[in-house]
Formats: structure tokens, C-alpha cells, sequence
């Protein structure tokens, strides 16, 4: 819980700075710039959707409610440094499908410095650089997006020729707050993947010192940036974290639990290939290496550029583990995962077409037969779903009989990694 920070609070430093009358208030910029009433409501609206609770500015309140606060909270402002990245941390705050969302964010944070959005280079930029950082030192947010490279002194990566870990050590060291977006920032991502060339490290290894929030995800979702610098610009608190550093508003769900393809989990229909049937129909992914078991994110939930079903699984592509340090880009993408939830496998399900011919037509015992042939079922469907070989019979496969099974060669059939980490997954643990 960092609710208790004793670190400088943003809000009241930007009070003093708007008696100078640099930033203003949001309401004001919006009036200033021409941004609807309408628009700013929608953008409330979608911010409550992003943090339904665990957010001190949205916490159960109206779209009406959160209006009125925001419209009163003065424009944080925010130096944005670019390191090892694809850019996608930066394209996901401004690719919305709404044209005015990307100007709507850019008014509601004061973007002192962003090497991808501003007009100026070379040493125009240095010197907006060094002159936000003398400004607002002690008082503005630094959003870090990318790893910093450290190995042979950091030389893989400089900026107006000092290595980029120096520029994080001033730049970083200075603000009042540091968000590490997108999961290169958080601990390496991409680049620090094996066999990380460049000593690729997130933000916390190079300012230990400094409170650092964390919002993994490649790429995050643009909502929990803004819900977290929105946050501690109104009252200098940051949302509740969990170990790994992440707002728990935005990374307390578990993808399985909440992923639309979970009742094919349950019911033992599983994709084996890309573009089989059972791809088409929208099964379940999780013999596709579908990460979705073990990480934790909103993504099922909250979907990306405002498009609804825009999110890995949606678009039908197994969810790689983003948000999670141990996963992507450490755990081969096919590689299929052990399921440890609370959740029951399908292979402690008895079967959705029991079969009932094997019944006595003897009265007695007719209970405890039943009883019987479903768990005999269930045994069976355990053993098939166990291997890759019997998966076309698995307990939901005869419903779609004659529709047209996928078949053929499965993914799974063709991963190399078949060691002792790489399954079988659910139905392994509860062999009889
Ligand atoms: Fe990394 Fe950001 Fe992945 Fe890319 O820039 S988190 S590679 S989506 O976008 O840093
Ligand atoms: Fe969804 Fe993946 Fe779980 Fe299947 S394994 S239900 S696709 S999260
Ligand atoms: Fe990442 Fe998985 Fe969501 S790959 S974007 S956490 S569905």
C-alpha cells in the first residue's frame, strides 16, 4: 500500500505552479482548446471502465462525479523518455478509434517533452529537455518507455551522446513520481529476451531509491497510465500495488477467469492449428500456449483502441503472458502452461453426452450407476484430453460431430519444447 507516501505531493506543488499560472486547470484547458462537455464525459466514462474500483478518482462515483473532480485537478506535467521500444507504449495512448481521445489525452496532461511527438530535434529537443527538467524539478512525472541497455557502460544506446542510463539517472532522479510503461520499462521485455545483447534492465534496477510504478503489458492499456497519473496528480497518492509494482486496479484479474472462450476451456474444445475449424469457431486457445492461465491483466475486459474485441484472444491469438515478468519472452509462445487455479480442469468434468445406454434398466442402483458411468466417462475424457493423439475426442468433440472436427496436425503436435515444463496441462494433474 503506497496510499501513506511522504514524498513530495504532486498536487500541491502544481498548485503553486498554477498561481504562476503555467499549467491550469483541466476545465480550463478544456474551455481554452474547445474540447465538448460530451467528449470529456465519455472520457470519464471510459476511464471508470478501465478502473471500476481501486482508483481514488473513480472509486464509486458517477461519470458526472469524475467530471467534476477531474475538471479541477491541475494538468500534471509529464517528461516522457523513449529508450530500447518499439514506440507501441506511445502508439497506444494516441491510436484510438475516436479522432479527438488522443488530443482529449494530450489536454488533460501538460506533455512537457516526447521525442516521438514533438515538432522540434537535435538540439532544439535537448534544450526543451533540460528546460522542463529545471522547471517542474521535484514535480513532474517521468513515464519511461523502454529498457535501458547497461551492458559496456550502456554504449548500445545514447542520447545527445550520453548513454541512455545516465540521461534515466538525471531526467528519472529529478521527477516526483516515475511510471515505467509497457514491459520493456518494467523489467527488459523484448529486448531483454535471451540472449539479451544489450544488458537490457527496467527502470527499477537503475533507481532503486525512487518509488516506481509499474503497468507492464506489450502494449499497456493507455487507460491505467492516465488513471495513475491522473490519481496522483489530484491528491500525490499512487493506487495500491502488488509485488511486481503493478496498480492492482488494473492488474488484479486473472485473464482465464474472465476470458469469453472460457466455457470452451470447460468444455474441452480447443483450437490445434491456426485457420482449423475449431480457430474459426472461436475456441480456446490454451493448446495453442495460451498464457491466459497464469496472467494477470484487464485485457478481456478492457479492450485496446476503444474497438470491442480488439485484444490478443479476441482477434484469436494466444495471449503470450505481456504483463507478466516470468512469462513473455522467457516462456516459448507455444509452450503450454499448468493450471493451478482454483479452476477445474475439463478432465474432472463428466462428459456433456453421458452415455446412457450402458444403464441397467434394473431399478435399483440406477442413481449410483449413473454416478458411475459419468465418472468412468470422465476418466476416459481425462485420458484422451491428456494426449495430443486421443484430443479429438475430447468431452465437447462429439457435439460438433459432423460439422467437422479440427484436425490434422496440431500445434502441439508440432512444438519442439516438449520437456518436462510443457504439459500435458490440465488434465496431467488429475490422472487417476
Ligand atoms: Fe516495449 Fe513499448 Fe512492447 Fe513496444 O514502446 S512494451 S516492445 S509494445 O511499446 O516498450
Ligand atoms: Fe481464454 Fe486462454 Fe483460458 Fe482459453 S486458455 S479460456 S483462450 S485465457
Ligand atoms: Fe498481453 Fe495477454 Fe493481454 S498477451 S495484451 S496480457 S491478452
Amino acid at each position: 500500500m503506497l496510499n501513506d507516501l511522504t514524498w513530495n505531493p504532486l498536487a500541491a506543488h502544481a498548485r503553486v505552479l498554477d498561481a504562476l499560472g503555467t499549467l491550469g486547470t483541466i476545465d480550463e484547458r478544456m474551455a481554452r482548446v474547445g474540447v465538448s462537455r460530451r467528449a470529456f464525459l465519455q472520457f470519464c466514462s471510459s476511464l471508470m471502465i478501465a478502473a471500476p474500483f481501486g482508483l481514488a478518482i473513480t472509486d464509486k462515483k458517477t461519470p458526472e462525479d469524475v467530471a467534476a473532480g477531474l475538471g479541477k485537478v491541475i494538468r500534471p506535467p509529464v517528461i516522457w523518455l523513449a529508450f530500447q521500444d518499439c514506440t507501441g507504449c506511445t502508439e497506444t495512448l494516441l491510436r484510438t478509434s475516436h479522432p479527438d481521445l488522443g488530443d482529449l489525452i494530450l489536454n488533460v496532461i501538460s506533455l512537457e517533452y516526447h521525442e516521438t511527438l514533438m515538432a522540434g530535434s537535435g538540439m532544439q529537443a535537448q534544450q526543451a529537455l533540460s528546460e522542463a527538467v529545471e522547471r517542474y524539478s521535484g514535480k513532474y512525472i517521468c513515464v519511461i518507455e523502454g529498457s535501458i541497455p547497461t551492458r559496456d557502460k550502456g554504449v548500445y544506446m545514447k542520447l545527445a551522446g550520453r548513454p541512455a542510463m545516465d540521461v534515466l539517472a538525471e531526467v528519472g532522479g529529478q521527477a516526483a513520481a516515475v511510471i515505467a510503461i509497457g514491459s520493456c520499462a518494467s523489467w527488459g521485455g523484448i529486448p531483454s529476451a535471451d540472449p539479451d545483447p544489450t544488458g537490457a534492465v527496467g527502470v527499477a534496477d537503475l533507481l532503486p531509491n525512487k518509488t516506481i510504478i509499474n503497468l507492464p503489458g506489450c502494449p499497456p492499456n493507455p487507460y491505467t497510465l492516465l488513471g495513475v497519473v491522473l490519481q496522483y496528480a489530484d491528491s500525490g497518492t499512487l493506487p495500491e500495488m502488488d509485488a511486481e509494482k503493478r496498480p492492482k486496479f488494473a492488474y488484479d484479474r486473472d485473464i482465464h477467469e474472465h476470458c469469453p472462450r472460457r466455457a470452451h476451456f470447460d468444455a474441452g474444445h480447443f483450437v490445434k492449428q491456426y485457420g482449423d475449424e475449431g480457430h474459426r469457431e472461436g475456441w480456446c486457445l490454451y493448446e495453442m500456449g495460451c498464457k491466459g492461465p497464469d496472467t494477470h491483466a484487464g485485457c478481456s475486459t478492457r479492450h485496446f483502441n476503444e474497438i470491442p474485441d480488439v485484444w490478443p484472444i479476441g482477434i484469436g491469438a494466444p495471449c503470450i503472458g505481456c504483463t507478466e515478468k516470468s512469462i513473455a519472452f522467457r516462456v516459448p509462445m507455444f509452450k503450454v502452461v499448468q493450471i493451478h487455479t482454483l479452476a477445474a480442469p475439463p478432465s474432472t468434468y463428466a462428459p456433456i453426452n453421458a452415455p446412457q445406454g450402458i444403464i441397467s434398466p434394473l431399478a435399483t442402483g440406477v442413481v449410483g450407476l449413473a454416478a458411475g458411468a459419468l465418472a468412468g466417462a470422465g476418466y476416459i475424457a481425462s485420458r484422451k484430453f491428456s494426449t495430443v493423439k486421443d484430443d479429438e475426442s475430447t468431452p465437447g468433440s462429439s457435439i460438433t460431430a459432423g460439422k467437422g472436427q479440427p484436425g490434422g496436425e496440431s500445434q502441439s503436435d508440432r512444438r519442439s519444447d516438449t520437456g518436462p515444463d510443457s504439459g500435458p496441462g490440465p488434465g496431467s494433474k488429475n490422472q487417476p
